[in-house]
Formats: structure tokens, sequence, C-alpha cells
């Protein structure tokens, strides 16, 4: 019998001296060492009743430990569920009730306020904080340093993240251990990755890019990363000279492009930069050229769908484009309405079938039917054409969504709770252009008659209810919002009206 997520990323390296993580302060931490002391979290796991396809929330930070938790996961045959640090207490009792944690694990800070919670639903709670000390580590510090691996199947359960909705309801995807096999091989290999390679780690680990694609391409190739806590370019530049390669936000090079320190020297040496979650500007594309000589390598993915398209790693990365589908993944443009395919050139709604393409949301059989056609074919809500050479083009999105720095916004959230404050009438939330995040969040307010709804007191109470990267930048009140003759607020006028903004 086999653990295929385990042995495939993580037991090949059982015993290894070889280097997995270069610390921000320094040092190095083995595969064997990794791996010895995630066996230890497991047999934690194991000793607090959990079971196999149980789930575990971690809302915590990155840190190597954080990571040995997600390994442990995988040894135990547990389903990983890491949450975005950012989310408030509110936010974070949806995703633990709706997924059914049996244990959460969360920073020492909000011990009291998740600790009562996850009680109350049933859960245990364990604390790991940023320097990797807690009652998690406390606890496997006393355990074996090996641990009998869990018997899985590739179709087992190794996943849940939590993607928002247009309605304003989150949805866990699920994901199989052979959906991130299957995409951690391919991109290995698309990539060049080999284990000679160091990769500068500074995306976040409670999302695809940073775990799912990030770090399994580095375990699959048995290459190490320079695991950093955050973005930070002081950091960036700094370590970039022990790397070969990055990922990364549009952010981040937009950022990298605005700092002197970064030259053409400072990255002579690196074999590859990838970019992805947002749209790269194609000005950014080209004056990273400019100014490097490398040519940003832009994919295309999705939470439910790991990667679906790359552009080559030999051959022209074409600017504005997300190159090609993956090996093994299907791509189809079709008409919204008919759902028929369009022909090459023509735009319409991306569709995607394969490996990749997760089992669905957790509980929600009409909104994974709605979305998951029963031959496979996952439709993205990402507008899309293919040109005659085959490139694949996001021109636009068949959803209310906002990428703000690689995090996604669902515009409804924040409405329903702007709706709900005094004096409001109804609100319409966008995002406009904004030279650091790409897009940010605008908020338009429409007031009830005769109110004047006090716009700072809106703000606090957004700040109660969702986390900050989600708030509007700005609230702007309006007598009215533009309609269509349908009664369907005009999205699109607004986002025009308040283009120049935040212009840099
Ligand atoms: C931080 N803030 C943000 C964001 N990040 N606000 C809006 N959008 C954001 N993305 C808030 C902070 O709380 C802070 O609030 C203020 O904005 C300024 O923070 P700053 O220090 O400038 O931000 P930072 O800490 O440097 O972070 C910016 C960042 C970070 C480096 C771009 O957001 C980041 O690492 N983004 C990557 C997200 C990612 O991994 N996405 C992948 C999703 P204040 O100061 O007012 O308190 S996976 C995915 O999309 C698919 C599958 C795919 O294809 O990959
Ligand atoms: P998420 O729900 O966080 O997985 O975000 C997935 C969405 O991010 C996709 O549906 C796209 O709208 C967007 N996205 C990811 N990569 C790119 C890219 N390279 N260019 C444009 N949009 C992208």
């Amino acid at each position: 019998m086999a653990n295929p997520l385990y042995d495939g990323l993580f037991g090949l390296h059982a015993g290894k001296p070889t280097p997995f993580l270069h610390l921000p302060e320094g040092g190095v931490l083995s595969h064997a060492e990794f791996l010895a002391a995630s066996a230890q979290i497991a047999n934690v796991a194991a000793a607090l009743g959990l079971k196999p396809g149980d789930r575990v929330a971690a809302q915590v930070e990155k840190s190597p430990q954080a990571l040995m938790l997600y390994a442990a996961c995988a040894q135990a045959g547990l389903v990983f569920l890491p949450l975005n640090t950012a989310y408030t207490v509110d936010e974070l009792r949806y995703f633990i009730e709706n997924s059914g944690a049996a244990l959460i694990v969360c920073d020492g800070a909000s011990a009291d306020s998740l600790g009562e919670m996850a009680a109350g639903l049933g859960a245990r709670s364990e604390t790991l904080n940023a320097d990797g000390s807690g009652s998690l580590t406390d606890k496997a510090a006393a355990q074996p340093e090996t641990f009998e691996t869990v018997d899985r199947d590739g179709e087992d359960l190794a996943a849940f993240l939590y993607t928002s909705g247009t309605t304003g309801r989150s949805k866990g995807a699920m994901l199989s251990q052979n959906n991130l096999l299957s995409n951690a091989a391919t991109l290995v290999k698309e990539w060049r990755f080999t284990s000679d390679d160091v990769l500068l780690h500074a995306l976040p680990i409670f999302h695809t890019h940073g775990l799912f694609v990030a770090t399994n391409i580095v375990l699959s190739a048995g290459a190490s990363m320079i695991f950093l806590p955050k973005f930070d370019l002081d950091q960036i530049i700094a370590r970039m000279p022990e790397a070969t390669t990055m990922m990364g936000v549009p952010t981040f090079y937009t950022r990298l492009l605005g700092d002197a320190r970064f030259t053409r020297d400072l990255a002579a040496h690196m074999r590859l930069f990838v970019s992805g979650s947002a749209p790269l500007l194609a000005e950014t594309h080209v004056q990273f050229e400019e100014r490097t000589g490398h040519r940003i390598l832009e994919r295309y993915g999705m939470t439910e769908t790991n990667m679906n398209t790359s552009n080559p790693y030999d051959g022209e990365r074409r600017a504005g484009t997300v190159g090609f589908p993956l090996p093994g993944v299907e791509l189809k443009i079709t008409d919204p309405e008919s759902g028929k395919s369009l022909p090459d050139g023509e735009i319409g709604q991306i569709e995607v079938r394969g490996p990749n393409v997760f089992k669905g949301y957790w509980q929600m059989p009409e909104k994974t039917a709605a979305e998951l056609r029963e031959d496979g074919f996952f439709i993205t809500g990402d507008l899309g054409r293919i040109d005659e050479d085959g490139y694949v083009h996001i021109v636009g999105r068949n959803k209310d969504l906002i990428i703000s720095g690689g995090y996604n916004i669902y515009p409804k959230e924040i409405e329903l709770v702007l709706d709900d404050q005094p004096g409001v009438l109804e609100s319409a939330v966008i995002g406009v252009p904004h030279p650091d995040f790409g897009e940010t969040v605008l908020g338009v307010i429409v007031p009830a008659p005769g109110a004047t709804p006090d716009t700072e007191a809106m703000m606090a109470a957004v700040g109660q209810s969702l986390a900050r990267f989600k708030h509007p930048r700005k609230l702007i009140v309006v007598e009215e919002l533009p309609r269509n003759t349908m009664g369907k607020v005009q999205k699109n006028i607004l986002r025009e009206q308040y283009k120049g903004l935040f212009a840099g």
C-alpha cells in the first residue's frame, strides 16, 4: 500500500541530508531534519485522535513548522485546510463550521478567541506561532521522529482551499492527492526544475501559488528554497544572489522594478522568473526584459484547477498572454450562453479539463454542478481567446471578482456588509486600477432617502467583519447607481468613471 502524495513529495527524501529550507536568519534545514520534525507532528495528530480524512484548519504565519504541518497531514492522511492570516474571527467561524474541521491550529495571539470558537464547534485547537513555538511543537517534541505513513489512494482528498463566490459565500474546493501531484510533476518538467534549483520563496503558503505550485515543485524536484516569511524588498535583493529561480504575483515584479538596486547584474545568474495569480501588464513584461534581459514566464491557474496554462520555457514567452495549455490539460473557449465551443480567435469563457481539476465544492452539490460539467470540463469564469499561434489570452472575467496584489476579493461579500449599515440604501463595490496592487477596492454608496451615511463608521464595520485586504480603499457617496434597462447595476460604467482615482 502507499500514500502517493506523501511518497511523491516527502517520503522520497527520507533520511537525506540534502538542503530543503534556507532560513531567513541563515542556516539550512535538511530534508531529513524537516521530515523527522513533521513525523513528530503527525504523531501529535494521531495522539489527539484525528482519523484519516479529518480536516485540519491552520491559520498560522509562514514558518518551517507551518510547512511541517502540511507534511504531517499528508503523512497521516488528513485533509489540510490552510487559511489566510488576514481573516477575521467572523470569517474563520464560517470556514471551520463549514469544513467540520477536527483540529484548528492558530497563532498564540488568537488562541483565546479561536480556541473558544473551536471548542464550541467540537474541534480541538493547538497553537503555532511565527517563531515555531506553541503547544503543537511543544507536544511534538515529546513524540518519536518516525510515523507510519497512512495508506491513501491518489483519489483521496489532500486539501481544501476556500474560494469566495459571486454570491458572497465561500466554497471549499476539494483537491485530491492526484490533483496536486499531477500538476507538480508537469510543472517540474515544463519549467526544468532539478535538485540544483534554489527557489526564492516570498509568497504566502495558504494559497495555491505559494503551496501547491512553489513548494510542491521544489519538493518534487528535490530542490531547495530560500523561505522568507513575506515579500520584503530588502530581503529579496539580499538573497537573490543565492537563488536560481523566483515565483511571484505581478506586484513582486513591479516593486522590484521600482527599486534601483534591482539591476541586470543582480539578476544575471537567475534561471527563471515566473508570474501568476493576476494579469501581468505587458508593459511590466517589457520593462523587466529591458532591465534584466530576462523574459518573465507567465502562467495561469486557479484554486480549483492548480495550473492550466504556461508560456514556454524554450520558445517565445509572449507578453500579455498566459501561454499554452499544459500537457494533459484540455482548454476550450465556449459561448457562455450555449456552452458550445467557439472557433479560435473568438472571445468566450475558458473551460478546462484534466487531472488537475478539483473534485467539487465541499457539501455544495448545486454549486459544483453549476461550474463543473458532467464531462469533466470546469467553467473558470475567465474570458479569453486563443490566438493564431495557440497562445491563450485572458481578456476579462465573466465573474464579479477583484484581484488585488494576487488576492481574490468578491465584491458581493463587501456589498453585503455595506448594505447592512445605517443610512445605506445600496452599494456597488468595484475594482479600479492601482499602481502597486494592480487593482484595488472602491465602494460606491447610495444613501437611504434623507440619510447621510457615516463613512468612517462604515469602514469600522467593514474592519470588524472582513480581512484588511478586502477593505475598500475609498468610499464614494453618489445619488444613484447606473443601471441597464433590466435594472442591473452597470459596474463597467462605474469602473470607467473611477479608473483614474488611484492611477500612479
Ligand atoms: C497586504 N495588504 C493588501 C494586500 N496585501 N491590501 C490589498 N491587497 C493585497 N494583496 C494590506 C496590508 O494589510 C496593509 O494594510 C496594506 O495593504 C499595505 O501593505 P503592504 O505592506 O504594502 O503589503 P505587503 O505586506 O507587502 O503585501 C503585499 C503583497 C502580498 C506582497 C503583494 O499581498 C502578497 O504576498 N500577495 C500574494 C498573494 C498570493 O499569493 N496570491 C496567490 C493566490 P495596512 O497597512 O493599512 O494595515 S493563488 C491564486 O491566485 C491562483 C491559484 C494562481 O494562479 O496562483
Ligand atoms: P483564485 O480563485 O485565487 O484561484 O484565482 C484564480 C483567478 O486568478 C483566475 O480565475 C484568473 O481570473 C486569475 N489569474 C490567475 N493567473 C492569472 C494570469 N496569469 N493572468 C490573469 N489572471 C490570472
